[in-house]
């Protein structure tokens, strides 16, 4: 790995001290509007490594975002990104979100693919990913920019490790083989009303061709896939605003359910 320069080290405390004290910042470019894309995935893998050192935190997967049309827009931007999953992330239906350790969170469905083989390469096919993966989860990704009023460039977000947080992954795992990935409807209700619809579909056309793009842009770094991994390949609707006190169900068509509650 590359060594890490003091605008590096700046811009990791900025953040990391933003997440743990649950404040909102200035966004980077702010103050960095010369830093670039390449840089900012560069500050995820420093994120990770600060977090290493002061928590022993470790990898566990990878997430899609901004892989629809709809959350593109609704960003104002017109790529999909990827984050990295840390091992602190993982959260429970059976044990409630804490509001006051975050900011101003927000609740995505998504589908969560576990990976039973590494995979890596700019030639990977939607076909690879699906046979390389073992079980599909519903999730819900909780979402919590680090930036004021949820407001950032391209550059920003993937500094921000793509606003991850947290995530939940529901308890019944298929094989991905046995429903159609492309085609799976969601309703995501608040508090037992409606919240939010989608589809599979809506994800880059289908959630493995989001995660066959992740791969190509890994191989372009020099990374891939792991075996064990979790990846989240994006969200199926927009991401729902919560408070302390409320309770999501998302239900997805074959795939079941996965809810949580925030305290
Ligand atoms: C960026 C993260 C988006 C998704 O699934 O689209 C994301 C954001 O919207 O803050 O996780
Ligand atoms: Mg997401």
């Amino acid at each position: 790995m590359s060594l890490i320069t003091n605008k590096e080290k700046e811009i990791i405390n900025y953040l990391y001290a933003a997440e743990q004290d649950a404040v909102e910042v200035i966004k980077v470019t702010d103050d960095y509007p010369e830093l670039t894309i390449e840089e900012a995935y560069g500050l995820q893998d420093g994120l990770l490594a600060h977090k290493l050192v002061e928590n022993g935190t470790k990898k566990i997967g990878l997430k899609l975002g901004l892989t629809s049309k709809a959350k593109q827009e609704m960003m104002g931007v017109n790529e999909a990104i990827y984050g990295v999953l840390h091992n602190d992330m993982l959260a429970y239906e059976w044990e409630p979100v804490v509001h006051a350790q975050l900011i101003h969170p927000k609740a995505e469905p998504e589908i969560a693919f576990f990976m039973d083989q590494d995979l890596k390469g700019a030639d990977i096919t939607e076909e690879d990913v699906i046979n390389a993966t073992k079980y599909v989860a519903p999730a819900i990704e909780i979402i919590d920019s680090r930036y004021k009023d949820f407001k950032f460039t391209l550059v920003d977000v993937v500094a921000d490790n793509c606003s991850s947080a947290k995530f939940i992954v529901g308890s019944k795992w298929v094989s991905p083989d046995t429903v159609d990935l492309g085609n799976i409807g969601m309703v995501m209700t608040k508090n037992g009303k409606v919240a939010a619809t989608g589809s599979s579909a809506a994800v880059l056309g289908h959630p493995a061709t989001a995660i066959t793009w992740a791969v190509h842009q890994l191989a372009a770094r020099g990374k891939g896939l792991k075996k064990g991994d979790i990846i989240l390949s994006g969200a199926m609707s927009g991401a729902i605003a919560f408070d302390s006190g409320d309770s999501i169900i998302a239900e997805f068509d074959n795939l079941g359910s996965v809810s949580m509650f925030c305290k």
